[in-house]
């Protein structure tokens, strides 16, 4: 899946930069980690004196060395400083440690899920949305949701459970192509690159995936079954054929996928893109949509994405209303004009109707005076998308058809208008358009003067503002005609549409309708790279046959010019010994479909398969579907909550109707990881004179330059931040997506090379709630690496000379104290409940806290660190396993048992007394909970601040109340109460 981050902007993006003192403070990618330069100088003073040089040579290029130059011989410096900062850095050898233990789960097959688990255990599936392997690699996004995972998948395990945790890949994807087009070079080739890319980047962070049932989209023995489900939606008559528009690029001679069209011109060349009819295969979700809306609500999704997908879905009641054309006589004819309504109750105040300009029975329709006008309307609609059409705040265009209909309630004429704010794949094509309580028809009414007539009044009585629809329900007035025999005057909206739907169908004139704003799925694209349809059609007829279920997997045919045909024609048609074929049941010749599958096809199942990986008899085996499924938690991106989740919840009723799966629903519970945003920029505001301006009165300014100021320039003052300098200055403080142009990617690789997989697990899951956007800090990672260390120095002991650390650890055969029985059990229930509540940060926080509380013991029992090294091991495995096996353990410690927190521990022994003087709250003492009334006031009296009050006075009584207060009542007679 192709994990897109491009919607979230959470600030405005700033103007150019271009102050000259910008020139590498302005965002461009330091060729230096920002950390080095701002080293402090005992430490690196050399380097960071290169580096400025550096960056005064590249700014001005001068002293007579060529830059090439000078560059390499200051990464030689550079790579030389590098490795000794890692070394000075590394806060325990996780370098050493880290390829340790990935190259024994590899050998070890530690992670293997086998096929015949014993299935009287409990199951666990937990799942990744798999990634489109790009060639850019993994981003610092990916780790975040896979970690959390992965430390689901660890903890399940621990607990006992099997656990199903897979990777695979979505192969099949249009960068490949288009750079196919570019170079020639085959898509297979750039995707196997990239797959081997991405499983090595993984395999580097120590995830727990059972490579033994990697799969990919593009392999036959996948695509077969992608193939296969195809023929059972085409069996049951899912899958059909239909003209449909597409964006057709004449300059490019292509079809482009929606995202390759960018303002209505081709993103590569920037040609105009028109909308062309086109044969297309469709899917047949339409007819799963209520199931799809009824089932949301068994699910344990985020309420946004179910709400989401019922919005999509978009379900509405209404009627059907029949609208007979006039001919130019005004006489009725036999053509009708069939609209859909949610307002029937509003049919008086229907003065004109509306047809899409894709309609139908457009032609039929048009006078011969106005043809000409409406073909020019409908090529300007056809280069607009849907959404410019339907935009609320775009004003509304039309043109009369020179044609009228008669409204069937008051039997009055009324224009046909033409106008794309009505689309021709919504409801029929066609509306009745009632200016006085609808918003878009009101504006259209209004600009071409058409009548305006109200037939609703809100409930309350209160008056309809003018100038505006009234949008809301009320009570009818206006409605009434007993020629037609309707009359609905105060009737309530509701009652008033049930009675005109009544009328309509007892009359002929239309009928109950329930309406979906979801469209049937076109499921074919002009690419190469997809999964071949797998249909044929006869010569001679043109007919559809599918293919045979035993020629499966249909593979695609090898290709050496990936070159759009120029004509449309996808560019399979090009393998012409492949597209030639014979239909096997009658020996006639034909071709096969050239279209292929959209990239959303493979991803719709692959779930199952990872249940099945290698059957090749079934798509998956039914007793191992009935073990595996539902998919216990799916994480992933909330970019596909929508079309990704909607399509295979729909495949998967399919295959649930069939008697392939044995669940409703494939996913139990869908979780979304937030977005990680590039780090934080604090920029200051200018003004033209070159001063800084306070960022809160430069909005106003409008003019104004901005410069990005160093972090530690910078401090925060009340929720703001200032200039250190000048707290006068109020800056901007913002993060952006991260992206290659605005130089701020973080590649996962170099955290891993500088920190340490665990490190960059731990920071990712630390940086805040996992389903929240958040913002890289370098400085947050740096303070994980160090707990890493602290923990590791408090294990093993400090390094030797030479930064070498000894074998073993230090902990002692002691029993532990009730005071470190109390500590450890406290953090296990905190780490049990955090992990299985998905927060996965906060765990972290009772891991530092126990930590903390066990630098101050002198000796560290085996029994509590081995448990606390099991606590740690989901988040940290590499250092975690270390630890393990230091501490005496042969095996992994992948099905150690995790550890429970034993309640009597975390009984708090001791509470919180408030201690009143004369009635009076002074404050509190800690006391044991069966604490006496002498302990109490002993300790009362040696509390600092209770002393004050206490100290020398005589005391008229004590008052204590085991557990809730002590009061101490002083001889008044004798003393003033108060602090001297
Ligand atoms: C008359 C009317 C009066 C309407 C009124 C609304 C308010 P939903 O709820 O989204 O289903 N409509 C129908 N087909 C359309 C199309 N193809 N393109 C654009 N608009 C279309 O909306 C249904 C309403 O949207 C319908 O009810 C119709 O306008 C409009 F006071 O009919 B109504």
């Amino acid at each position: 899946m192709n994990i897109t981050h491009a919607k979230v902007q959470p600030f405005p993006r700033s103007p150019p930069l271009h102050h000259p003192t910008f020139l590498f403070s302005s965002g461009q990618k330091l060729p230096f980690p920002r950390k080095f330069i701002t080293a402090p100088i005992g430490r690196s003073s050399s380097f960071a004196s290169i580096l400025c040089k550096k960056h005064t040579l590249l700014a001005h290029g001068c002293f007579g060395v060529s830059r090439s130059r000078i560059r390499s011989s200051v990464s030689e410096v550079e790579e030389e400083q590098k490795q000794k900062s890692v070394v000075m850095k590394r806060a325990y050898p996780f370098n050493e440690i880290e390829p340790k233990w990935q190259r024994y789960w590899e050998e070890n097959r530690t992670f293997r899920t086998p096929d015949d688990v014993d299935t009287s255990k409990p199951k666990y599936y937990v799942l990744d949305m798999f990634p489109y392997p790009s060639g850019a690699g993994l981003h610092v996004g990916h780790p975040l949701g896979y970690t959390a995972t992965d430390i689901l998948a660890r903890f399940k395990r621990m607990q006992g459970y099997n656990v199903l945790h897979p990777m695979g890949w979505d192969a099949f994807g249009l960068p490949a192509e288009q750079y196919a087009i570019e170079t020639g070079t085959h898509p297979k080739l750039t995707t196997l690159r990239n797959i081997n890319c991405f499983r090595s980047q993984l395999k580097s962070l120590g995830f727990s995936y059972d490579w033994d049932r990697e799969i990919s989209t593009i392999e036959p023995e996948y695509y077969k079954w992608t193939q296969w489900i195809f023929l059972q939606l085409l069996k049951r008559g899912l899958a059909y054929q239909a003209e449909v528009p597409v964006n057709w690029c004449p300059a490019l001679g292509t079809v482009l996928a929606n995202e390759e069209v960018v303002d209505g011109v081709s993103e590569r060349g920037g040609h105009p893109v028109i909308r062309k009819p086109m044969q297309q295969w469709m899917l047949k979700i339409t007819a799963y949509a209520d199931r799809l809306l009824e089932d949301l609500d068994e699910l344990d999704w985020p309420e946004s994405i179910k709400e989401m997908q019922r919005n999509w879905i978009g379900r509405s009641e209404g009627a059907e209303m029949e609208f007979y054309v006039l001919d130019s006589d005004g006489r009725e004819t036999d053509m009708k004009i069939t609209v859909y309504t949610t307002r029937p109750d509003t049919i008086f105040g229907a003065t004109y109707l509306v047809v899409a300009p894709e309609y139908t029975l457009l032609s039929s329709i048009v006078s011969a005076k106005q043809s000409e006008s409406v073909e020019e309307y409908k090529d300007i609609a056809s280069r607009k998308s849907d959404l410019e059409r339907t935009e609320l705040q775009k004003e509304k265009t039309g043109v009369f058809s020179g044609c009228y209909a008669k409204n069937p309630a008051n039997g009055e004429p009324i224009p046909i208008w033409v106008a794309d704010y009505v689309l021709g794949s919504y409801g029929t094509g066609a509306i009745m358009a009632v200016p006085a309580h609808d918003t878009r028809d009101h504006e259209f009414a209004s600009k071409y003067t058409i009548p305006i007539k109200w037939v609703v009044t809100p409930n309350d009585g209160s008056c309809i503002e003018s100038g505006k629809a009234y949008s809301g329900e009320g009570i009818v007035i206006n409605s009434s005609n007993m020629m037609v025999g309707l009359d609905i005057n105060g009737f309530s909206s509701k009652e008033a549409a049930h009675k005109v739907i009544e009328w309509a169908e007892k009359t002929g004139n239309g009928k109950k309708k329930v309406n979906y704003k979801l469209r049937d799925w076109l499921f074919a694209r002009q690419r190469y790279w997809g999964e071949p349809i797998p249909v044929i059609f006869l010569a001679d007829s043109g007919e559809s046959i599918p293919v045979l279920e035993t020629e499966l997997p249909l593979t695609l045919p090898e290709l050496d010019d990936f070159t759009p045909t120029g004509t449309g024609e996808p560019p399979l048609s090009k393998a012409v010994s492949w597209v030639k074929t014979i239909d096997p049941s009658s020996g006639k010749p034909a071709t096969r479909e050239t279209n292929t599958m959209p990239q959303w096809a493979g991803s719709c199942w692959y779930y199952l398969r990872f249940m099945d990986p290698k059957n090749s008899k079934e798509l998956v085996d039914k007793a191992k579907e009935m073990y595996w499924s539902p998919v216990d938690i799916y994480v992933g991106g909330a970019e596909h909550a929508v079309l990704h989740l909607l399509y295979s919840r729909f495949w998967h009723k399919v295959l649930y109707d069939i008697g392939v799966v044995s669940t409703k629903e494939p996913f139990k519970c869908v979780i979304n990881q937030g977005i990680i945003l590039g780090e934080v920029q604090y920029v200051a505001c200018k003004g033209t004179d070159g001063n800084y301006i306070s960022a809160d009165s430069a909005n106003e300014l409008g003019e104004h330059f901005q410069e990005i100021i160093p972090e530690e320039r910078v401090v925060k003052s009340g929720e703001y931040f200032v200039l250190k300098d000048n707290p006068n200055i109020r800056l901007i403080a913002r993060a952006h997506k991260m992206s290659k142009s605005r130089g701020n990617v973080v590649n996962p690789d170099d955290v891993v090379a500088e920190y340490g997989a665990d490190s960059l697990r731990l920071y990712e899951m630390f940086m805040g709630p996992f389903r929240d956007s958040k913002t890289w800090n370098t400085n947050g990672i740096e303070g994980v690496h160090r707990f890493l260390g602290r923990t590791w120095r408090l294990i093993v002991g400090s390094p030797l000379p030479h930064g070498m650390f000894r074998d073993g650890t230090m902990v002692t055969d002691e029993e532990p104290t009730m005071e470190q029985l109390r500590a450890l059990h406290k953090c296990i229930a905190k780490v049990t409940e955090e992990i299985e509540g998905t927060r996965f940060n906060t765990g972290i926080s009772a891991m530092m806290e126990f930590i903390n509380a066990a630098y101050k013991w002198d000796k560290h029992p085996k029994s509590i660190i081995e448990a606390f090294v099991l606590l740690l091991s989901p988040y940290a495995p590499h250092m975690a396993e270390e630890l393990w096996s230091r501490l005496g353990h042969q095996d992994s410690m992948a099905y150690a048992p995790f550890p429970k927190a034993d309640p009597t521990y975390l009984k708090e022994s001791t509470i919180v007394l408030p201690v009143q003087i004369n009635g009076k709250t002074r404050g509190t003492i800690q006391v044991e909970k069966g604490c006496s009334e002498e302990d109490a006031f002993t300790l009362a009296s040696q509390d600092e601040k209770l002393s004050k009050y206490l100290d020398g006075k005589p005391i008229k009584k004590r008052i204590f109340v085991p557990g809730k207060i002590l009061n101490v009542i002083l001889d008044r007679q004798n003393v003033k109460v108060g602090v001297q």
